[in-house]
């Protein structure tokens, strides 16, 4: 492939990452204020301002632009999926789940508010993200591709999506999981979610049905990536950690990419999938694409 900065010489990631970010931090912290009650608001605000790379609402952002549209008209639908995002990762922490203590490097929810505050935060979250899509998403975007896109978002969360990736993966804990269960798992807990930012980034902004699904195609290969690179740093990661070759993922139970495939053949994988995306971005306007391609490398080249 063609180094980067031959590609969009005048584009900084970094410098487009942080004022997403901010941007979309400003936005989440107005759309959920400190209110009565208030210890539910302060719940959802602990973890939804608690940090996170924003790759979501970022992804939502540059596939609403890479159409044509403006950033407003997306924003509403960008903090909707992070809303959802944290809540997933809310319930996934709670004691029945994965009981975790720490994330985003803090205490989790229910270590803070308690276990019932905190499934009620969650749940409190994905309501308002559909408020807030259907209520603050300007009228410039028609209510058709509104309608379009919350139906799009309700079925990559709910038991077609992240809900059956979840629960897939909770029954198959213990057990010999084969490549393509595996990839069953990645593709709803983690994938589903990053296509419906993109692929409602896209509705939301104007995009052409031709346009969504190649995008669609573009953020699936991302999606897998996303899942494959955390394997594999869970691998490297613990192997520096440990100070030895093979690390904690390929001794535990956990079904993992570089378990299944071996690492060579793991990151291999990933190279294929950046590959493919890329691809899909070659139809749209060199001067649009720079966003979606970067954020690509990114989620391939991440460290955390
Ligand atoms: C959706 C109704 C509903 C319930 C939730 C708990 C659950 C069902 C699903 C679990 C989904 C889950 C936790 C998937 C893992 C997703 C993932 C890759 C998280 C890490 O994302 P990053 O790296 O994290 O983007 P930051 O903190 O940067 O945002």
């Amino acid at each position: 492939s063609k180094p980067l900065n031959f590609v969009f010489p005048d584009f900084h990631f970094d410098e487009y990452m942080k004022k997403e970010a901010k941007m979309v931090n400003k936005a989440l912290d107005e759309a959920v204020p400190l209110q009565n009650p208030i210890k539910i608001h302060e719940a959802m605000r602990y973890s939804l301002l608690a940090g996170g790379k924003r790759v979501r609402p970022v992804l939502c952002l540059a596939s609403c632009e890479i159409v044509g549209g403006e950033d407003s008209m997306a924003t509403p639908m960008a903090c909707a999926v992070e809303m959802i995002h944290t809540m997933t990762l809310i319930h996934d922490d709670l004691p029945c789940m994965d009981n975790d203590d720490l994330r985003r490097g803090k205490p989790t929810n229910h270590k803070v508010f308690g276990e019932e505050t905190a499934i009620l935060a969650g749940d409190a979250l994905l309501s308002l993200a559909f408020e807030h899509v259907a209520a603050k998403t300007p009228t410039n975007v028609s209510p058709e591709r509104v309608v379009r896109a919350i139906s799009e978002l309700g079925s990559a969360v709910g038991s077609q999506g992240l809900v059956a990736g979840q629960i897939l993966d909770i029954s198959s804990e213990g057990k010999q999981v084969s490549l393509e269960e595996l990839e069953y798992i990645h593709v709803h807990k983690t994938s589903k979610l990053l296509e419906a930012s993109v692929v409602c980034g896209a509705i939301l902004g104007g995009g052409h049905v031709i346009e969504v699904e190649r995008l669609r195609k573009y953020a699936r290969c991302i999606g897998l990536l996303f899942q494959v690179v955390d394997d594999i740093l869970d691998v490297t990661k613990s192997s520096e950690e440990l100070g030895k070759t093979a690390g904690k993922d390929l001794e535990s139970d956990k079904a993992t990419y570089p378990k299944l495939l071996g690492l060579d053949k793991a990151k291999e994988f990933a190279r294929e999938l950046v590959a493919k995306a890329m691809e899909e971005l070659s139809y749209f306007d060199a001067s649009k694409a720079a966003p979606l391609y970067h954020l690509a490398n990114y989620i391939a080249h991440r460290q955390n």
